[in-house]
Order: structure tokens, then sequence, then C-alpha cells
């Protein structure tokens, strides 16, 4: 496969003026015409006009009215065309019904819909499908179908007709249309300059009762998008659509976003508090794109970043506001370490910005997500928020309507502060999470801390330069006092060292406050110290850090030996536990404990090979252990947390719900599950059912209450999904690959459905010490179906291969299962380029 280069970017020849698209709906053979006038570019010195199209079947095409026989190649067709301004015709045959890969135009239960992110509008008509072309649709559709939705405004709409405009030029990626018996609920939201939006968000009839939460979601998010931002919604509807089908949570189209149903029904009997959250999100995150994406797009795909990383970046900031910042930023960060620090420290490893790719549906990783996203929190930090706020506002005035790059976001950074960016733009082009060992010295009332940067080399880049690393640090005297507010350093150097003067007492230094860089933090520290800043750390993450830090390390020590958990995290866990002033979230996120993926990529990261199922039995024995220690007090605090007011997703009882949830999980290692039996009849709502089946399952039992679940909900797909991952996420590792194994034979394993086949094999490979069985078996059940989906849907099989990214980790016999498996899929006849990419890097 073909290698595209960031470095090759030219612009296209011609210039799109405007599209007319027909569309003529037919479940095997839809008639796409479009009418595109385009005119030269004078931008770009290569004029050959090639037009992207794949899987299309070309009735006929035209310039100027006059028949042409364009060359046609599997990528698209290259036609002769004027130097002059002129209008292209074409009529094409697509088949959405037999489309399985979710890209393009596509059906899913008799609906029609749309992905064309990044690449799928060349898969409905010829077109030069890249973000740097924008232009007006105005979009037709014909279909026999209630409702037909595209872009834009609606201008007429009839009996099997519907017409849409779309006033503002966009790129083809952020085409949609969607046809189908639909129902909406509808809404409106003011606008801060009094234009009324009308909101509609679309599901299958049955669906109406799961809206609600969504609905309020957005006009939450337009309201806050209009406080924080200053950004106005831009059209007269904003509608979304619930579609069962698709590969990702969601996707951007302008004024028609289109949803992973699970991403944005919700009900308190068919969701859990966690859904709720992420739903919130989710539209959140969709809607901020309006102006991160779509108002303002990508040049090209390397500069992914631009868009996602900003919107990631704003989607935190609100629910931040929306609920708790501190307990946000620690999911932020518990979902980096657990997702981006190994794509970033293995074979998978790229620059936020990449610089090459063969399939750009590879690259919507954590890293330019995720990581993309704590690089804008690091340039606000190091600019301050109202310099942060000048760039965005002299971003969205200077670049409204264009399609940008990471320079051109530098930029405006630059201009409104004079800072010089240029070593700070090292966070796009390297790759690899940079380490950070820090050392002190204290001498006649000066503290000095010296740190040291260092980044091991990643794929492709054996050379590291040092970065700018934003780091916060305050200082705590030995009575608990504040001695030093948070204070951000700014590390330039390779090696640099900052003193703090004048100090009563040698402090207790807590480092990286709100964890102010993605970096790995690598300190020689003591457990009586942790326990300490455990105790008095005035920043909330760092409180929990220093939490972290202590069930790491006595798990780490378990883990690797015969070692009893340590008795100050046991000590202090107790403490905190007692103390009411702290929010109750926060206070579960305190009893959680690290990953067992991640304590087997510290092992690995001290040159130790992690042993999983020694690993699991670490984690069980200090989870024996807290229930020991915290004893009477579970109960006392399980009473205490109870909600009695009518169910609410919001913060405070979802909370009270989270810190009652991990008790129970405690307190189900004393009695034996009578408690959470109980729970189970009593439970009025979904967190409340799957708290207490979860609580059951892991104790060996809930068989006749996970009989009784399927049977009330196995009208319910996304209630269902849950049902399918719990049974894996629960199972005990030596039955884990067998409980997925007996589920993939269920009659409800419809494996062609993204989220059912992520239910089963995203919860297998979650289940690590069940995944990485010594049998090799569950790499090999992985293998099977992954080789088995490629064909159909390579997108989504691609994906769940970033399962086996870690496996130099692991044991040479571990190893070598893993290497038969990547080789049996590597060497499987016709393999889509989106998974022979990912296979080629994860082996190395
Ligand atoms: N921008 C959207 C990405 C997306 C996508 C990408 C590739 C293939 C399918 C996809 N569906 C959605 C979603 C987002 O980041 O908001
Ligand atoms: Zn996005």
């Amino acid at each position: 496969p073909e290698t595209v280069y960031l470095k090759d970017y030219k612009p296209f020849g011609y210039v799109v003026d405007s599209v007319h698209l027909t569309f003529d709906l037919a479940p095997n053979a839809t008639r796409v015409t479009s009418r595109i006038a385009f005119s030269p570019n004078p931008e770009a010195e290569d004029r050959t006009f090639f037009l992207f199209g794949e899987k299309l079947k070309l009735i006929r095409a035209t310039i100027d009215g006059k028949d042409i026989t364009p060359e046609i190649t599997p990528e698209g067709l290259t036609a002769a065309a004027p130097d002059a301004p002129f209008i292209w015709e074409a009529e094409v045959e697509i088949d959405p019904a037999g489309n399985t890969a979710l890209e393009g135009l596509y059906m899913s239960n008799g609906m029609y819909c749309t992905q064309c992110e990044a690449e799928g509008f060349r898969k409905i008509t010829y077109y030069p499908d890249r973000p740097d072309v924008m232009s007006v649709f105005t979009v037709r559709i014909n279909g026999d179908l209630p409702v037909l939705l595209s872009n834009g405004n609606p201008t007429g709409q009839g009996e099997g007709w519907a017409e849409w405009h779309d006033p503002w030029p966009k790129p083809s990626y952020l085409f949609a249309l969607v046809a189908g018996d639909l129902v909406a609920t509808e809404d409106s939201f003011p606008t801060i300059s009094g234009q009324e939006v009308a909101l509609k968000l679309w599901v299958r009839p049955g669906d109406e009762h799961k809206t609600a939460f969504g609905m309020e979601a957005l006009k939450k998010s337009m309201k806050w998008d209009e406080d924080s931002y200053g950004r106005e919604y831009d059209l007269k509807v904003f509608n979304i659509v619930a579609v069962d089908d698709f590969n990702m949570g969601a996707m951007e189209n302008k004024g028609l976003n289109i949803f992973n149903s699970s991403c944005v029904l919700a009900s308190p009997d068919t969701s859990t508090d966690m859904n709720f959250e992420r739903i919130e999100a989710i539209i959140a995150h969709e809607y901020f794109h309006n102006w991160t994406g779509d108002r303002i797009t990508c040049r090209d795909w390397f500069q992914l970043c631009l868009k996602e990383g900003l919107t990631v970046f704003r989607d935190s900031q609100f629910t931040a506001d929306m609920r708790s910042a501190p307990v946000k930023r620690i999911h932020d960060v518990i979902d980096l370490r657990t997702r981006q620090f190994p794509e970033d420290n293995g074979p998978l490893s790229h620059p936020v910005r990449p610089e090459s790719f063969q399939e750009i549906n590879n690259f919507y990783t954590a890293t330019v997500y995720e990581k993309g996203a704590e690089v804008i929190g690091m340039l606000k930090r190091l600019v301050g928020d109202a310099a942060y706020a000048e760039a965005l506002d002299l971003y969205f005035a200077r670049h409204d309507g264009q399609a940008c790059t990471i320079e051109d976001w530098l930029k405006v950074f630059e201009d409104v502060t004079g800072r010089d960016l240029t070593q700070f733009k090292r966070w796009y082009s390297q790759s690899g999470t940079p380490r950070v060992k820090v050392t002190e010295d204290w001498a006649d009332g000066t503290y000095t801390l010296s740190f040291e940067q260092t980044t091991l080399p990643t794929p492709g880049q054996p050379e590291k330069l040092p970065q700018v690393l934003p780091i916060a640090v305050g200082l705590i005297g030995p009575n608990g006092d504040e001695l030093l507010e948070t204070t951000v350093l700014e590390m330039t150097e390779a090696k640099q060292s900052f003193s703090f003067d004048g100090l009563p007492a040698r402090p207790v230094p807590s480092i990286l406050r709100g964890f102010s860089a993605p970096v790995i933090l690598e300190r020689e520290s003591t457990n009586s110290e942790r326990a300490f800043l455990l105790a008095h750390d005035t920043d909330p993450f760092n409180r929990w850090e220093a939490g972290r830090a202590l069930a790491q390390d006595t798990l780490l020590k378990m883990a690797t030996g015969t070692t009893d958990p340590d008795a100050d995290y046991l000590d202090g866990l107790r403490a905190l536990m007692r103390d009411e002033t702290l929010d109750p979230a926060y206070r579960a996120l305190m009893l959680g404990l690290p990953g067992q993926a991640e304590l087997a990529g510290l092992l690995a990261d001290r040159g130790v090979t992690p042993d999983p199922m020694a690993i699991w039995q670490a984690v069980e024995h200090l989870r024996d252990a807290q229930a020991q220690a915290l004893g009477p007090l579970l109960e006392e605090l399980y009473e205490a947390n109870q909600v009695t007011d009518p169910y609410q997703p919001d913060a405070e009882q979802s909370g009270k719900r989270a810190l009652a949830g991990a008790l129970l999980r405690l307190i189900t290692r004393r009695d034996g599950g009578a408690r959470a039996s109980a729970l189970y009849a009593a439970a009025d709502n979904m967190t409340l059912t799957l708290t207490a089946l979860s609580c059951l399952l892991q104790a060996g039992q809930g068989g006749a209450e996970l009989a009784a679940f399927y049977d009330k909900w196995k009208d319910d797909r996304l209630v269902i999904d849950k049902w399918f991952m719990l049974q894996i996420a629960e199972a005990a590792p030596e039955r884990a690959v067998s409980v997925a194994q007996a589920l993939t034979e269920h009659p409800d394993f419809n494996w062609r459905n993204p989220n059912r086949f992520r239910a089963v094999f995203g919860a297998l490979s979650a289940n690590h010490a069940g995944f990485h069985d010594a049998t090799g078996a569950g790499y090999q059940l992985l293998a099977d179906w992954l080789i088995r989906l490629d064909p159909l849907n390579p997108q989504t099989t691609a994906r769940m291969c970033t399962a086996f990214q870690t496996w130099k980790r692991y044991d040479p016999a571990r190893q070598a299962k893993i290497a038969v498996e990547l080789d049996r899929i590597a060497t499987t006849p016709d393999l889509s380029r989106d998974t022979s990419e990912m296979i080629s890097r994860i082996r190395g």
C-alpha cells in the first residue's frame, strides 16, 4: 500500500465553487447525480483533474455538458479538464445495503446513513475528497421514506423528496445524509443574538424515551460554547440522529450530527451514570466541533489534532464546569495512562501530528485526541488564561472558513503573546512520553528541585530533543502547611534546576500538580512521604496521585514477591474514607486501583517481565486487604451514601452511587454477596443493577440474575451489549476466554454490529489476566474473529488489533504465541489496508 507524507502536501488544482447532489435512494442501487462547478485554483501549480472515487459504478460523466470518458482506476478517475471554470456532471450507482464497512452511504436497520470522515465521501461520488477543498452544498433526496435529512437548512420538501442547502463552505468529510422511518424529539435554543434554532434528535420508533437527556446536554453545550468561547450556532436547525451500526462514537457533520446510539440514547433504567456522563461529553464534543472542526477545518489529515485535540480539550473543560473539575481531571489522567501511554511507548507510537500514514482511519488515536488535548492544556498553562482566550478569539477571527495547520494554530499564540513557540512545537512532532527524573537538595533554607527529561526512542525517531514542560509545583511544610502555592516551572532544557529560598524547614514537594504535563515522573520517594501528601496536599489531583502511588508501589511489590499490603496505604485510605469534607466521587476514585495492564507496563518499564496471573492475584489480595482494613466502616459509609431522592444522573447523585458501588464490591468480599443480592432485587436504575450484578459475578454467583437480566432486556440492544460485556469483564482469568468463546455462539452475538463485537472482544482484551492466559487461547480467539471481521469491516478490525500492541512486554512463551497470531492475520489473503498497516506496525 502507498504511504502518504505530510511533506508532500500540494493544493488541489481546482476550487469547487458549488456542489449539487441528487440522491435517488434504493437499497442496492442508489443513484447519485452530482453537478459541481470547478474553477482553476490560482494557488496550485498542478492542474491534474483527479477525482477520488471508490466502489462506484459510473453511469455517465460530462464536462460543460459534453460526454467524456475518464480514465478510471480503483482509487478514482482522471479527465482532461479546461484551464477555466467548468461544470462537472456525473451519475454513479452505489450499493448502500451491501456496504458493511459502514463508510460512505450504508444501511443500518432499514435506515440510510453516511459516514464520510475521513475518506468516505469518495464511496458516494467522484470528488476531490480532501479536507482543504471546501464548498457550499445543495442536496436533493428522492426516496420513499418519511424522513430525509442532510446538512444545513431545509429548503423544501414533499411526498418522497426533500431539499437541503448548507450555506457554510465545508469539506466533503462533513457531508451527511440520513433517510428512514424516524421520530424526533424537538426543542429549540435561542442563541445569544436571538436566533431561534430548532433542535431535533431523531431515533427509531420505540427509542423516544431515551432522548431527553441528550437534548438537555445539547442545550447546555450550546450555552456553554457561547459563554466560554463566544461561539454562536449558525444554522436554523441542528439535527442529531442515533444509528445502531457505527464504527466510532459520533460524527460532527455540519448541522447533522450522527451518533452511535450507545453515545446518545439514555434512560435511567437502561443506562449507567457513566453512560450519562459520557453521552453528555460526546454530545458536547460533536457540538463544539461546529467551530473547531467545521467552521475551521484541517488542511490535510496530518492536521487531525488541530480539530480533535482542541475539541477534546474543550469538552473536558465543559465536563469540568458541569461536574467536578478534580474528578474530571483524574478520570482524564487515568484514561491517558490506560490508553495513550501504552500507545506512545510501544510499536504504534506516533507524533500528535503524524508525518506519514497508509490508512488515515488508523490515526484516530489516543495520541491525536487525548495527548493532543494535553498539549493544548500545557499551552494554556504556559500563556495563562487571558492570553489563551485572546488567542482563541484571534484564531476564530483569522481562520473562519479556512482549512488550517498546526502552524496557523501556534501562530495565533505567538502573535498574541510575543512568545517563540518553536520548541513547544516539538510536542506535535516528537513521539514518546517524556520521562522526568527529579532529585532535590536542601541547604541553608534553600530548597532546590532538579529535573532531567529523557524520551526513549520510538519508531522512526531514534534521537529526541528536550521539550517545553510546564511543571506545576507546590511545597508543603512539615506541619502540613503550604509553604509555596502552585507555581508553574517552565522546563526547557534536558536538565534544569529551580531553587526556592527563605524556607523555614525542608519542605515536601508536590510535583506535577493537576498533571500539568503528560509525562512519566520518576522520583525516589518513601511511603511515609506519600502518606503525608495523601493527608495534606492541597492539590486534589496530587492528593489522589499520592494514594495511587502508594497503591501502585504495594501492588508492584506484591506482584513480584510475597510482601504484605502496605500499612501506610491502608491507614491513609481509612482516614480519607472518613473525611466527610471530601466529595463521594473523589473518595470513590481513592478506592480505585491502577489497572492490571498499567501495572504490567510499569513492571516492564523496570525491566521485570510481568506475570499477568501474579498481578491479578496481587490486586485480589489488596482488595481483600482494603475490605479488611476498612471493616465496619464499609457498611457505615455504604448506608451513608445511599441516594433516596428520585434518580438523577447528576454529579452529586452519581458520586454517591460510585462510592457506594466501590464499597459494595468490598462488602461482597466479606458478606459473600448478601447485600449485592438485596441490591439487585431492589435496584430501580441500571447503575445499581449493574453494580449489584458485577459484585455477584465477581463473587462467583449471579447465574439466576444474569438469566433474569437477559429475559428482561433481550429486546434492548444497548442493554444486551452490557450483558455480553459484563460476563467477560467479571470472569475469573481462567474462565474469561471460555466465557467469551461461549458468548460468540449466542444467537444474539451479531458480530457485524461494531458495538456487539466490541462488547465481547473489548471486554476480553481488557480482562488482562484472562486475555493473556498462558495457553494463548485468548490470542487465538481474538485473531480468529479479527480475520473473520476484516473483509466486512476493516476499520473496526484494525482498531481492535491494538489489543496486541503491548505484546513485547510479556515472556518469550506468550510473545511466541502472539507472534503466531500476528503472522496468521498478516498472511490472510486480501487483508484490508487498515488491518495490514496495523499488524505490520505492531509486529515492528
Ligand atoms: N471526527 C469524528 C471521527 C469519526 C470517525 C473517523 C473515522 C471513521 C469513522 C469515524 N466516525 C467518527 C468523531 C469525533 O472525533 O468527534
Ligand atoms: Zn472529535
